[in-house]
């Protein structure tokens, strides 16, 4: 192994300077000239030389050399980097080696021989963003491709400045796709303004390697083709969609593909004309075909039936296996719900063994306190995609299952539902911004610790820009012991805390109304069907608690391959982690610590409140190493996530008290809120 010249950080001192958040990850800047020898003109290439010069913190006057050459062990835009320089196959690739080279030295690792293929070929964010600049699910502000108004369509220069950070953000992790716009979609997004508007985003994103890609609203044909129908199967819809790609491709020649909605919440789609979604999919995706374009077809399906909600994707999809057309691609959320905060994985992962499958990660924290709570979320996709489906034995993890590894497979992929807004520094929360990072990170290369991303973040995002008076050394013994070591612990117990404090044991969808912030595990008015309600899914009674999923219950047990299956249907191997997600037990039911199911439940809500309050001495003991506005913004919203985990602990514990009639153990903090002072301040917000 030979390694480059890393060790420059090292021997720098900072000064802190107040920071908005706005340059992310991509905060340092140049300390010295290097000489790049490159043979190869073209935009993307001329961003890799900026960007080398931009960040370059190397040895003075250091040659590198930028070498496109066919190799086959460098797979699609994958890269070899080597101390001569960087070598790959495409223009992205030489852009993605220099930004893997500068994050070596600006994070202070040594730069190894190697060769980085991507795990996934299409990486994409999913922006649910609406054509009034709205964002379903956002908590950072609004659009930032979309406005409301007069002249709304009108591109502005800081339109175009914004979008080139955006994707210069998005290339520096992998990313390479954007959806731009809601899978609720309207189909105003296909007209000729909005298409015009696309283009220049398109156009704008294209030089860091990020293809477009769009929602579509499967009844479109109807709604402003002027046709009768919108069957995939209808001559005339089959041309329509045809016509409108052709269209598309004519304006975006390198235009991603379709994702698409369909059947689910109220969103049109084949099922509406009695055919499949494998009718559907492969409709969109024989009209896409011929320019290269793929068709995201989402898993996310479910109705008020009396089918258990956690089975049904699965229920409608398998028996299609083998249906779709190989530019298909079925994308499936990471648990068979929807993005709790905790889920087991989706049993479609490898299940669907002649289909392209990806995984859908949620960015955006809609069941995780939004933009208030501190939460990182590499723990929990890390959790998912080193899953064990056990579909081919020992290793046939959720990743390897839908990396290629496994199942060869034409196309691969996997989105995040995208967390950023127009808020100065994008995400709303500093360390939500972890989040967008952690998404790139695992596309990129999805066997990457949630360490290692947390690492990385905090180095690139909290390293300061030297000048001034020395306050102290970046990389040193005292910085990596007060401030990195303490902030990345933080970040890695946050998932598990908000576990605790919201929805422990396999508790889920606790949340009250649609909102999906506070608890209302009580929640359940007479006009709501019970599906969005917590009483489907916690199923309290004075027997006891949990959702009945094993054999004798709803069997989405037997969804999971063996030994799995087995494994959640005994309470002896299932997890306690996915206990009431799988069980409903009694309120005395002894748990493996020895300790009643009650009392686990009250331990498990204080154990969260508890780590947040540290979480604020951890915070305010590094105030020493961080600029006063990042740090006062992540103070105040501590502050927030305290209280509010202290309502959730109290609004839990209280309610189910109200069927377990037993005492919160004394030896841990009693509730401070009365349950109907919460129940009503709750009420009053509907
Ligand atoms: C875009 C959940 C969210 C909806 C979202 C939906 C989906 O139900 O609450 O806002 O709609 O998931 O993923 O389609």
């Amino acid at each position: 192994m030979k390694v480059l010249f890393i060790t420059f950080m090292l021997i720098q001192s900072v000064f802190l300077q107040a920071e908005d958040g706005h340059d992310l990850w991509l905060r340092a800047k140049s300390t010295s000239p290097l000489n790049v020898i490159c043979l190869k003109k073209s935009p993307t290439i001329g961003i890799a030389l900026q960007e080398l010069e931009k960040g370059w913190q190397g040895k003075d006057g250091a040659k590198i050399v930028l070498v496109l050459k066919n190799n086959k062990e460098i797979r699609n835009d994958g890269f070899k980097i080597s101390p001569d320089g960087i070598q790959a196959n495409t223009d992205l690739g030489i852009l993605y080696g220099v930004y893997e080279l500068l994050r070596c030295q600006q994070t202070g690792e040594p730069v190894e021989e190697m060769i980085c293929n991507p795990s996934y070929g299409a990486r994409v964010l999913d922006h649910w963003d609406n054509p009034d600049g709205s964002i379903e699910r956002g908590y950072a502000g609004r659009s930032i491709f979309w406005r409301q108004g007069e002249n709304s369509l009108a591109v502005t220069q800081n339109d175009k400045t914004l979008w080139k950070e955006y994707a210069r953000a998005n290339a520096s992790i992998g990313i390479n796709g954007a959806v731009l716009n809601n899978v609720n979609a309207s189909p105003l997004i296909l007209s000729k303004e909005y298409m015009e508007r696309v283009k220049v985003i398109a156009e704008v994103l294209r030089p860091y390697g990020i293809k477009t890609y769009l929602s579509v609203k499967f009844s479109s044909p109807s709604l402003i083709g002027g046709l009768k129908t919108s069957d995939p199967l209808s001559a005339d819809v089959i041309k329509w969609w045809k016509d409108k790609v052709q269209e598309i491709y004519s304006m975006i020649p390198d235009f991603g593909g379709f994702l698409v909605k369909a059947s689910s919440e109220g969103q049109p789609g084949p099922q509406d004309y009695g055919r499949t979604h494998a009718d559907g999919a492969n409709m969109l995706a024989d009209a896409l075909k011929p320019f290269g374009g793929i068709v995201m077809w989402r898993a996310f399906v479910y109705s008020p039936t009396d089918l258990d909600r956690a089975k049904q994707a699965y229920t409608e999809f398998m028996p299609l296996d083998g249906q779709f057309r190989d530019n298909v691609i079925i994308q499936v959320k990471n648990g068979p719900v929807d993005f709790q905060p905790r889920e087991p994985f989706s049993p479609l992962f490898g299940a669907m063994k002649k289909t392209s499958v990806m995984p859908e990660f949620q960015i955006t924290q809609e069941y995780l306190g939004q933009a208030i709570h501190l939460v990182f979320l590499a723990t929990m996709w890390e959790e998912c995609l080193k899953s064990e489906t056990y579909q081919e034995g020992e290793g046939s993890t959720v990743a390897h299952c839908t990396d290629g590894s496994i199942y060869p497979r034409k196309y691969t992929a996997i989105a995040g539902v995208s967390n950023i807004g127009l808020d100065i520094n994008w995400c709303g929360h500093p360390f939500a911004q972890a989040n967008w990072y952690a998404f790139g990170r695992l596309a990129w290369n999805n066997s990457l610790t949630s360490e290692k991303i947390a690492d990385e973040w905090i180095k690139l995002t909290f390293s300061q820009v030297p000048s001034g008076q020395a306050l102290f050394t970046l990389f040193s013994t005292e910085w990596t012991e007060h401030f990195l070591l303490p902030v990345r612990q933080m970040m890695l117990q946050s998932r598990d805390a908000a576990i605790n404090y919201m929805m422990p044991l396999g508790f889920h969808h606790l949340f009250s109304a649609n909102e999906h912030y506070g608890p209302g595990p009580w929640w359940a008015p007479a006009r709501v069907r019970p599906d969005w309600t917590p009483p489907y899914y916690h199923k309290a009674d004075t027997n006891g608690v949990g959702f009945d999923r094993t054999y004798s219950g709803s069997d989405a047990v037997s969804q999971y391959h063996e030994p799995l299956g087995s494994q959640f249907n005994e309470l002896k191997t299932c997890p306690d982690r996915y206990l009431l997600w799988f069980h409903h037990l009694p309120w005395d039911y002894k748990m493996k610590s020895g300790r009643i199911l009650w009392d686990e439940i009250c331990y498990n809500y204080e154990t969260g409140l508890q780590q947040v309050r540290e979480f604020q001495k951890t915070w305010d003991k590094v105030e020493a190493y961080v600029d006063t506005a990042r740090f006062t913004l992540v103070q105040s919203k501590l502050r927030t996530q305290c209280r509010d985990a202290q309502v959730w602990k109290d609004a839990c514990l209280l309610y189910f008290q109200k069927f377990s009639h037993m005492p919160v153990p004394y030896d841990i903090e009693q509730p401070v809120y009365d349950l109907n002072y919460l129940i009503e301040n709750d009420m009053k917000r509907r």
